[in-house]
């Protein structure tokens, strides 16, 4: 029996309204997946009705310790916990399994069917942004795809097409669609069926009905972007933005493009129903989010209802009276917190490649694939003269160029086609760029992409 919660109703966790659910059922065995560290209070309550619970779990253990009624825990944020604890809450739910089928002495042919479903856990891997900075991620991710582009499931066949995923395909384009259907409509049905079933045409109907939830997202999002903007007037230091026209499915992309965009720290709050606002929050460079939500709740108790969260980001739930309060408190402990540092956002690169642009080192470092959250594309900066500059596209605003004498591409780099260049014939210039290959009747050439020019220092 499958049973889904409701983004917004169910909340995060093994929370009342879901452990109700789970009574309606009346099982002997609940094993949580990505949840259940923090819910001590609920799993007491099925143990204490005879429901045994396993927890497996990567979110960090509270101060309180790993639940004590759990008949297991599976973390490897434990301190007893030897394993790698970058993985993502699908992937200690992987690891059990195949644990399980190693004790049930599984056939080979099951153990085959458990390697297959790493796609599954490739794209939560992904879509959770964990870092790749990790082998067991990586080894997840790179297995992942490969499985994902032999295209054995509907799924893939219908989402990729004639296409080879990458990992951009599944943060950007499949991710998203899968979680289109739960922000929209509060529920992932629709996605799990367009993940694992195995009947094309419904497949087929599903990945449209998320492609349509996903583009309806999109707009949402957009112009609840464009109102948060207009509001971010001064240089601040954090932004808690609050309307009644904000989305508690959407909020979390929003915070991320403000926190991206102004390198600071963004929570955007939305009424959830009965007088309830939720915050979703990305912490931008330079603070760690869950500890100074932390901080808040000790210096003002009473006003969260809840929170939770990581470094990066975070949630939060309060009363829709204490939103006032909770914007003007919140900046202000934020704005001691940051004070005298410089908050300037920053792109860090992986230096000068100097004598070393060539095919040789893209080649190596192709080897060092994949690249993604943690573990990002190698981006290289040199200073170098351009020359035989070019608009090129159909929509005339990328530019080609030889950078010294390299062969180099800037996408997007006019904002219209009458925009002025970003860079002169001749003219020296500092480049941000990664290497890329360009194959063209049959021959592989190298090609820097461009990602932002900057006039050298005088
Ligand atoms: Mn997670």
């Amino acid at each position: 029996m499958r049973l889904t919660g409701h983004r917004v109703k169910d909340g995060y966790g093994l929370t009342e309204s879901v452990s109700e659910k789970i009574f309606g059922l009346n099982p002997n065995l609940v094993i949580t997946a990505d949840a259940g560290i923090s819910d001590e209070q609920m799993i007491e309550k099925l143990s204490d009705a005879g429901i045994d619970v396993i927890v497996t779990d990567h979110h960090l253990i509270p101060v309180e310790g790993i639940p004590k009624a759990a008949v297991a825990v599976i973390d490897p944020q434990q301190e007893i916990c030897s394993y790698d604890s970058k993985i993502a809450g699908c992937g200690v739910a992987w690891l059990l399994m195949t644990a399980v089928a190693q004790k049930l002495c599984a056939t080979q042919e099951q153990k085959q069917v458990l390697h297959q479903m790493l796609d599954y856990v490739a794209l939560g891997t992904v879509a959770d942004l964990v870092s790749l900075d990790s082998v067991t991620n990586r080894y997840f991710v790179k297995k992942g795809l490969e499985f994902m582009n032999q295209k054995r499931r509907p799924c893939w066949q219908i989402a990729l097409n004639e296409k080879i995923a990458g990992v951009g395909d599944l943060g950007f384009q499949i991710g998203p669609r899968v979680n289109a259907s739960s922000r929209m409509t509060g529920r992932a049905d629709t996605a799990i069926d367009f993940l694992i079933s195995e009947d094309p045409d419904q497949v087929t109907c599903s990945y449209e009905f998320l492609d349509q939830q996903n583009r309806k997202r999109q707009s949402i999002e957009n112009k609840i972007l464009t109102e948060a903007q207009k509001s971010v007037t001064r240089k601040e230091s954090v932004i808690v933005y609050y309307s009644a026209e904000n989305h508690a499915g959407i909020q979390g992309i929003v915070a991320g493009k403000l926190a991206e965009e102004y390198g600071i720290p963004c929570i955007m709050l939305a009424d959830v129903g009965n007088d309830i606002v939720a915050g979703s929050g990305r912490a931008g460079q330079f603070l760690h989010l869950k500890d100074a939500l932390a901080t808040f709740n000790e210096k003002h108790p009473g006003i969260l209802m809840s929170y939770g969260g990581h470094k990066a980001a975070a949630g939060l739930k309060l009363h829709k009276n204490h939103v006032e309060i909770f914007q003007h408190k919140f900046c202000e402990l934020v704005r001691q917190q940051l004070k005298g540092q410089d908050i300037t956002p920053y792109k860090s690169t992986d230096g000068a490649l100097n004598g070393f642009i060539n095919l040789e080192t893209y080649f190596q470092i192709e080897k060092l694939k994949p690249f993604g959250m943690g573990f990002p594309t190698p981006l290289f900066y040199d200073e170098m003269i351009a020359t035989r500059i070019r608009v090129i596209g159909r929509t005339r605003n990328h530019l080609s160029m030889m950078l010294d004498n390299h062969k180099a591409v800037f996408f997007n780099a006019l904002e219209t086609p009458d925009s002025p260049w970003p860079v002169n014939e001749g003219e020296s210039i500092c480049a941000l760029y990664t290497l890329n290959l360009n194959e063209w009747m049959g021959q592989k050439n190298l090609q820097l992409i461009i990602r932002e020019i900057t006039k050298p220092e005088q």
